[in-house]
């Protein structure tokens, strides 16, 4: 099941089930106005189920825009969790290695801060390279969907946008290679009801579109992650309450060459197989 947000020129952010690749289904007439009450219920797949009825709304996809899929949740990220990441990184960095090597094998996830909901980048939106980086990256990862007691209820796409050379030059500098303006794009939308040991069978595909030609492409599984996501949400919620819940990234598993940064009217795009494809253009910030 897919849940999504999404608005139209006469109406503010509305919610909706998307039934297939051209149509979605308004909540609105059954009461569905956010979604947080249905993350926050034990069984949100049994309860949408209910509230389906043939009598709702039928929309085309095309004819609405969609949302980034979050309300007021913060954005946090994992990292290193990917053997092809914690390499990439002892690489750019000289003295960060040991950092890298030792948290990818440590019991404690290296967990940051990713940003606010209100920053987040939907689908179709552009995503941001800093006017001051000369190493720029996108990072394809699958976003875990916690409710307010760190239970795991659905899934998204997540770009963790990032400046590898600012990074690379101190580990210090990392919430500014991390953190900045549409830096971070989640979307197009949460998939609910599928359990860790299905996600973990999904593919995550890269594609990097330059001019209409990819001029980088790359895959990786889910099953890469080394850590378990009720792992990851452990750590997140140790010492720390959401009462919104949080969206976790999970790390990312595909690293473009180090000759490679992306340019402003590149086009990323990102599909996980088990829940869709998040396509974002490039513009300097
Ligand atoms: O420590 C650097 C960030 C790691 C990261 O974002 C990733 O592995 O995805
Ligand atoms: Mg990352």
């Amino acid at each position: 099941m897919n849940l999504c947000r999404f608005k139209d020129q006469q109406h503010p952010v509305r919610i909706g089930l998307v039934l297939d690749d051209s149509t979605l289904l308004d909540l609105t007439p059954a009461g569905v106005l956010e979604m947080q009450p249905l993350l926050e219920s034990d069984e949100p797949v049994a309860q949408l189920n209910q509230i389906v009825s043939e009598g709702l709304p039928r929309l085309a996809l095309a004819e609405v825009r969609l949302c980034a899929p979050l309300e007021r949740q913060e954005v946090w990220a994992a990292g290193v969790t990917y053997l092809r990441s914690k390499a990439a990184r002892m690489h750019e960095s000289d003295f960060g290695a040991t950092a890298y090597d030792r948290v990818y094998a440590a019991e404690r996830p290296e967990l940051f801060f990713k940003s606010l909901a209100e920053k987040v980048v939907a689908a179709g939106e552009p995503v941001g390279i800093r006017a001051d980086a000369r190493w720029s990256v996108p990072e394809p990862e699958l976003a875990l969907v916690l409710n307010s007691r760190g239970r795991l209820v659905g899934y998204t796409i997540g770009n963790d946008m990032s400046a590898r050379d600012i990074e690379g030059e101190n580990l210090l500098y990392l919430p500014q290679a991390k953190i900045y303006e549409h830096s971070c794009a989640l979307g197009p939308w949460l998939r609910l009801g599928a359990p860790e040991s299905a996600a973990r069978e999904w593919a995550i595909r890269l594609a990097i579109r330059r001019q209409g030609q990819a001029v980088f492409t790359g895959q990786t599984s889910v099953g890469q992650i080394k850590r378990g996501f009720d792992d990851l949400a452990r750590f997140l919620f140790r010492s720390q309450s959401f009462p919104r819940g949080a969206v976790l990234l999970t790390g990312t598993g595909i690293v473009p060459p180090d000759t490679f940064t992306l340019q402003a009217q590149d086009l990323v795009e990102i599909e996980v197989s088990g829940i869709g494809r998040l396509e974002n253009p490039v513009a300097v910030v």
